[in-house]
């Protein structure tokens, strides 16, 4: 009898552990566009086309392979509406023997896949999820019996295994890390890099049509151009590595009011979609700094994202789930303010930074940590409330990813698991990093008034309300004593001013 291998939509990589199990001769393949997994969050236009454009396309590789494949376009009123209603429906029409699938990407549909044995009386098997470097076990082993997770830690370990940027057993250059030299603000020299662009075929048009006609969504369709193949994803690849990689580390957490990516790569998308690997594009970097093209803190920086960053949050996700998302260690509960979906805000840095957000599906790490992550922080947001935002505004988004990185790196709502301190900052930081402040109509030299930047009572006031909880923290010691040092007058003009914002909110 055959088996049915379902290949989830962000899974569409070419060494698929699903592929290596299976049999193309006598087993099928199952694909599928549902409603349940365009509507479970508001998802941005641009994230769904992208998903069905490059599930499109691989479905076509894999038949061209020589797979037989079932694949499911999307249709609204179509009765498989999920999942478990597609591969019910394939059950129905085939005789299979077993289902297998590969670890998917999010806690949600996980669950539903275990339920499937009982509800759809057939033996399923999960295989793991290839498109990682680190194995789930293997994470779990690091993180066994210490006493704080460090992703500096995580990070030299898969240095060493992976032997990236290593010279024998020592890091390349001397030094691990090269942060320090990675804070410049940019001031319009050199020149932004530009991501490579990619005409939609008749394929991807086909979905932009279906897409802009049929799902209610989330943002800008206009100016599709992101790669859907894994060809498309080499060249984007190919392209940052020549025009952004020698810059990258400089700027790498400056910001600008006119430009939307400065020297970033936007390969998130191609690399959580499966179709770059993540040691192809870093063995790419450090060629990069082989061949003289790029310095070491650009390429240490970079590779550390994706060995270190990327694969740490994923190992805390899967570690923690499912208690994780419910987490709320600092108490936030205020609504997000509207003005998240429309960037109708006064506050420049948010609505540009919500504006790229909406037109490309994408904002840089830096505005999404230090501008819209920092103000939900410091205004106390409900972290269910943004963490469904992050998931469904930016098409690199799904749970594994997004949800460490705004739970626990933004809201420090996971109690300082993930980073060791909160990101929050007053407005200093923010004009310091970047150039927004200067066509702002708040003050960002003012603390308390009418025109003061809202960000810096906020700040004050976050550290006040939170002090209990953060004051022992070494890292915030500095910060307190300068709260301290203000006298009790201006500390209740920042109370009083910070109580307006929160009351005032969808009028900033
Ligand atoms: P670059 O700056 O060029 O970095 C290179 C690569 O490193 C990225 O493509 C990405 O794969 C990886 N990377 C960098 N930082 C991180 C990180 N903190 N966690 C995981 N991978 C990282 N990234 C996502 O892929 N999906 C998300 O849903 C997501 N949500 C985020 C939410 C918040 C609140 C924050 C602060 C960060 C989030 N990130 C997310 C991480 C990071 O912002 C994006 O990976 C990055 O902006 C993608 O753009 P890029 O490809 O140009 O990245
Ligand atoms: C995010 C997403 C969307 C919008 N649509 C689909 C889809 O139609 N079919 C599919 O297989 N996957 C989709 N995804 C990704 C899923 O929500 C989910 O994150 C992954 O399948 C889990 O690996
Ligand atoms: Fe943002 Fe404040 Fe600067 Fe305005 S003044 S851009 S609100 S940091």
């Amino acid at each position: 009898m055959a088996r049915l291998g379902l290949v989830f939509g962000d899974q569409l990589n070419a060494n698929h552990a699903v592929l290596e199990y299976l049999d193309p001769a006598r087993d099928q393949l199952l694909m599928g566009e549902l409603a349940s997994e365009t509507s479970y969050v508001w998802h941005h236009a641009r994230k769904i086309a992208l998903i069905f454009a490059a599930m499109r396309h691989r479905a076509q590789e894999l038949r061209e392979e020589g797979w037989s494949l079932r694949y499911q376009v999307f249709d609204a009123e179509h009765a498989c509406r999920s999942f478990t209603d597609l591969v019910a429906a394939a059950l129905r029409d085939g005789d299979f023997e077993e289902v297998v699938v590969s670890w998917p990407g999010e806690w949600r549909v996980l669950d539903e896949v275990r339920g499937w044995e009982r509800q759809l009386d057939i033996p399923v098997t999960v295989l793991p999820d290839t498109r990682f470097v680190c194995a789930l076990e293997d994470f779990e082993a690091w993180a066994e019996g210490r006493k704080q997770l460090r992703m500096e830690f995580f990070y030299r370990q898969m240095r060493r295994q992976t032997g990236l940027l290593m010279v024998e057993d020592k890091p390349r250059g001397g030094d691990w890390n090269y942060d320090r030299d990675n804070r410049k603000a940019w001031r319009g020299e050199p020149p932004a890099a530009r991501p490579m662009r990619f005409k939609p075929d008749s394929v991807t048009a086909d979905v932009l049509a279906l897409v802009g006609s049929k799902i209610d969504a989330f943002g800008s369709l206009d100016d599709f151009d992101l790669p859907v193949t894994q060809a498309q994803s080499r060249q984007a690849l190919a392209h940052f590595v020549r025009s952004g990689l020698p810059h990258f580390g400089d700027f790498q957490d400056a910001m600008a009011d006119d430009e939307d990516w400065l020297f970033h790569s936007r390969l998130s998308f191609s690399l959580n979609l499966g179709l770059l690997d993540p040691i192809e594009v870093c063995e790419a970097a450090e060629k990069a700094l082989g061949d003289g093209q790029a310095p070491i803190n650009a390429v240490e920086g970079f590779v550390r994202q994706i060995i270190g960053w990327r694969e740490y949050v994923r190992g805390i996700y899967w570690m923690k789930m499912p208690d994780y998302a419910e987490m709320n260690e600092l108490d936030s509960h205020q609504p997000l303010p509207s003005w998240y979906w429309t960037g109708d805000t006064d506050m420049r840095c948010l609505a540009q930074t919500i504006d790229a957000t909406r037109r490309n599906a994408y904002a840089h790490h830096i505005q999404r940590l230090m501008v819209t992550g920092n103000f939900a922080l410091i205004f106390g947001v409900l972290p269910r409330q943004i963490c469904e935002w992050y998931l469904a505004v930016y098409a690199d988004a799904y749970d594994w990813v997004e949800l460490p990185n705004t739970l626990g790196m933004v809201m420090h709502a996971d109690g300082g698991l993930l980073g060791s301190k909160p990101y929050a900052a007053s407005g200093k930081y923010i004009q310091r990093m970047g150039n927004y402040c200067k066509q702002c109509r708040y003050k960002v030299a003012d603390t308390v008034g009418e025109q003061a930047c809202p960000f810096n009572a906020l700040y004050w006031d976050f550290l006040d309300r939170n002090r209990e909880k953060l004051k022992d923290n070494q890292r915030m010691r500095m910060m307190y004593r300068n709260l301290d040092r203000m006298n009790s007058d201006r500390q209740q003009a920042i109370r009083d001013r910070a109580a307006w914002i929160r009351d005032n909110a969808e009028s900033l």
